[in-house]
């Protein structure tokens, strides 16, 4: 397939994805609408319908809560293809949402397509709510400083072996019987395990036994770890609305002042025997014991670091296609597992954006060719084998065929 055609069928993916007013990931597999895939789609959708990328991300903060947060679901629509549904999640809001966030990502990408498409009232009516947002994140899922997750769903990177220290301190033993959906869609040898989505579950029965309190499940949850990612993310985020309170003639020093401290805090995620960022319990201290794609996101928040760097250039050299999301040198590696190996487009698209900000451009090209190389042969998929470059999981997925317009092609 040409390069116009592969346009025209990420220009298509996007369209037939449309729910009306926002796009689910991938029909079948996820079916409702998720918080930084939604940002993904609508970053793709400003290369052919500025209006429609805006309502992307106005329609998932029409999900907003009072507290601020933006859930990492929302179930716009009744739908029983995907497990666990708003029943299961329980929080009683309208619409019906799950109850933990995801990655924010929204800011960095509303100010890659106001760049692009203009649209300054549109972006003037989502500042306040996006800083809302970063607002809730200082407050309730900040700890030693540093952007801490109480699920690893709330990561957006699943069962990376980011979170094995703190999965490893949950208990999923009692939380019943329940029926999985997704491994009726994709092949259950790329899902997360058994053991894996009992601890899934146990840590959504305890956000619902205490009403979706916040600062209890931060406090007193099953779960709670230090992302190097959703940190770097949330550095950008915060300087991202700083520009664009200069833009808006708002003051944005609230914005500047969070990421500063946030990037004064991150010595705290410093694991000296990795020489690399990483993923740490906040509770036991425990660090991961592998480096992952998350500490490449360092780059996109503008966080040099040379030791680190030299790191991350071995283990992009160990595969052919792309940052992989852990290091094949890990002894937990899997090529095809989700997040225990694979290549995600829409993270090599995060990096590629710190890379091209940092005036790396040859990496940035590398990254981009990698990535392209992958949708060129395997079409729009969830993501890839980063070493022989299978396609895996879900097809026709949202996000893959966003980057492709924004970023890739
Ligand atoms: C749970 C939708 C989402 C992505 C995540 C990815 C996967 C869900 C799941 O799919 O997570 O949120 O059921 O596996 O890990 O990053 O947002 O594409």
């Amino acid at each position: 397939m040409s390069d116009k055609d592969l346009d025209a069928t990420a220009r298509d993916i996007l369209v037939s994805n449309d729910r009306g007013g926002y796009t689910i990931p991938t029909k079948g597999l996820y079916p409702f609408q998720w918080n930084w895939d939604s940002a993904f789609a609508a970053w793709g959708f400003s290369t052919f319908d500025a209006d429609r990328a805006w309502t992307e991300l106005e329609t998932l903060f029409s999900a907003q809560w009072d507290s601020g947060m933006v859930p990492h679901i929302v179930f716009h629509k009744e739908d029983d293809g995907y497990f666990p549904g708003p029943e299961v999640w329980g929080t009683g809001t309208s619409p019906a949402t799950s109850g933990i966030s995801q990655p924010p990502v929204a800011a960095i990408l509303a100010r890659l397509i106001h760049d692009r498409v203009g649209g300054t009232d549109r972006l003037r009516a989502l500042y306040p709510k996006l800083l809302a947002w970063h607002r809730w994140w200082r407050e309730c899922r900040t700890v030693h400083g540093v952007a801490c997750i109480t699920h690893p769903w709330e990561s957006g990177r699943d069962n990376c072996p980011d979170w094995d220290p703190g999965m490893a301190n949950v208990d999923g033993s009692d939380v019943g019987a329940y029926q999985r959906r997704d491994t009726g869609h994709v092949d259950a040898a790329m899902r997360p395990g058994k053991d894996d989505y009992d601890r899934y579950l146990a840590m959504v029965q305890f956000g619902r036994a205490c009403g979706w309190d916040q600062a209890t499940i931060r406090d007193d949850g099953p779960f709670l770890m230090g992302d190097p990612a959703i940190s770097f993310i949330l550095i950008r985020a915060n300087r991202d609305l700083a520009a664009m309170a200069a833009t808006l003639g708002e003051d944005g020093s609230e914005p500047a002042l969070w990421a500063d401290e946030m990037e004064a805090a991150l010595p705290w995620l410093w694991n000296a025997d990795l020489q690399a960022y990483a993923a740490r319990d906040a509770r036991t201290g425990r660090f991961a014991s592998n480096i992952s794609s998350g500490a490449a996101l360092a780059l996109l928040a503008g966080v040099e670091n040379a030791a680190m760097e030299a790191k991350l250039a071995e283990m992009w050299d160990r595969v052919t296609y792309g940052i992989p999301s852990n290091d094949p040198a890990a002894a937990g590696f899997e090529p095809r597992r989700y997040w225990r190996g694979p290549t995600w487009p829409v993270v090599n698209a995060l990096i590629a954006v710190g890379l091209a900000d940092a005036g790396r451009h040859e990496d940035e090209a590398r990254l981009r060719r990698e990535t392209a190389a992958l949708i060129r042969q395997g079409g729009f998929f969830e993501y890839f084998d980063p070493l022989d470059g299978t396609a895996c999981g879900g097809d026709r997925f949202t996000w893959t065929a966003a980057i492709w317009l924004a970023w890739a092609n």
